[in-house]
């Protein structure tokens, strides 16, 4: 009898023996039944493998920090972060699917050396003064609060020499594509001949052209990252206090600003956007959610987010991570301030962001 022949006298309702047979026969071949996981690539609504997840940092991470720099010094790891890894996705750097978050401890007198990499850092610092990052000739010094781009390709070395004799450890907020450019296959990566860069321009040169709605006459940019490399926290936190006095705050998100690249609007840099904002004391925000899983980090006051079904109660220099299209409510039994960060600048262009207020 031909297969044909067979195929034509057998009901419809194949057992799944035969289905499962059929499947062993063509996996040697790289080929896969859709039928058996349409539902699954194309579902219905966002089916994130993360979870959501909080990170204290005064109890928890920073004593494993300051254990990390009796093993290793800042030279030796290059970069001595403790990534904080979405725990659904363990041994994958990620934070969500797109993106990686770690916390970077600096002692002070340490280097971390100068290089250079596709994917695009943000670093926001959570705890102590006097280190400075340089971003291609430019050194800024860092305090807690301040948001810092390195752009894709930019030269970048960390240091801690400390100010105004102060000398303590620091740590910041890493955030990076990395996940993305994983994905993507795009990632390069060197190492600079100069361990620390040679100063170019004055510190606050960036921010002097460009952080002050001016632009330079005749400034001609040629690339899709912001021309700032710092926002200091003063800044945008005198922002948010204006807002407070003068108006209600938004019933989903409280006082909340968006970081933007000056010359476009848009976000710093083209894979990250940032946002800070306050919630008053007593503020009981509605639920919202967005296609954008994001990473948190509390500066100021305390609170509870309610993502999903739990509740996670935040203080100072804590991070939790809310994942795409997870519900989320935000509560501040004080008046407080969050930094946070997504992919959503990405999937803007790809047209595909969604969000619901509701
Ligand atoms: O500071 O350049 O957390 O390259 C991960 C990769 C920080 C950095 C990270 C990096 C850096």
């Amino acid at each position: 009898m031909s297969s044909t022949a067979s195929l034509q006298k057998k009901s419809p309702a194949h057992s799944s023996d035969e289905r499962a047979a059929y499947y062993e026969r063509i996996r040697p071949l790289n080929l896969a039944p859709l039928w058996e996981s349409l539902h699954a690539l194309v579902p219905r609504e966002p089916q994130t493998p993360c979870v959501p997840a909080l990170w204290r940092y005064d109890e928890v991470v920073k004593p494993l920090l300051m254990q990390s720099a009796d093993l290793i010094t800042a030279e030796e790891a290059v970069r001595r972060v403790l990534v904080l890894e979405n725990p659904a996705l363990p041994g994958r750097a990620s934070i969500t699917q797109s993106l990686y978050a770690g916390l970077q401890l600096i002692m002070p007198g340490e280097v971390a050396p100068s290089h250079r990499h596709v994917q695009s850092a943000l670093r926001f610092i959570v705890d102590g003064r006097g280190a400075y990052t340089t971003v291609e000739g430019e050194r800024t010094t860092m305090s807690p609060g301040d948001f810092i781009i390195t752009p894709s390709w930019a030269w970048h070395d960390h240091g801690n020499e400390g100010i105004e004799g102060v000398s303590e450890p620091v740590v910041w907020l890493d955030g990076l594509d990395i996940p993305m450019l994983r994905f993507f296959d795009a990632g390069f990566a060197e190492n600079d001949e100069k361990r620390v860069q040679t100063v170019a321009r004055p510190e606050g040169n960036s921010f002097a052209r460009f952080g002050h709605n001016m632009v330079p006459v005749r400034h001609d940019h040629g690339t899709p990252t912001s021309p700032i490399f710092s926002y200091p926290y003063a800044r945008s936190r005198e922002a948010l206090a204006a807002l407070q006095r003068q108006e209600a705050p938004d019933a989903w998100t409280g006082h909340k600003l968006r970081y933007t690249n000056p010359l476009t609007g848009g976000a710093p840099m083209p894979t990250i956007a940032t946002f800070l904002q306050l919630l008053p004391k007593g503020f009981a925000g509605k639920v919202h959610r967005g296609t954008d899983g994001s990473v948190y980090s509390v500066v100021e006051g305390r609170g509870t987010a309610h993502i999903g079904g739990e509740a996670f109660e935040f203080g100072p220099r804590d991070t939790f991570v809310v994942p795409s299209w997870a519900p989320l409510r935000l509560d501040a039994s004080e008046d407080a301030v969050l930094f946070s960060f997504s992919d959503r600048p990405v999937q803007q262009a790809m047209g595909v962001l969604r969000e619901a207020f509701l």
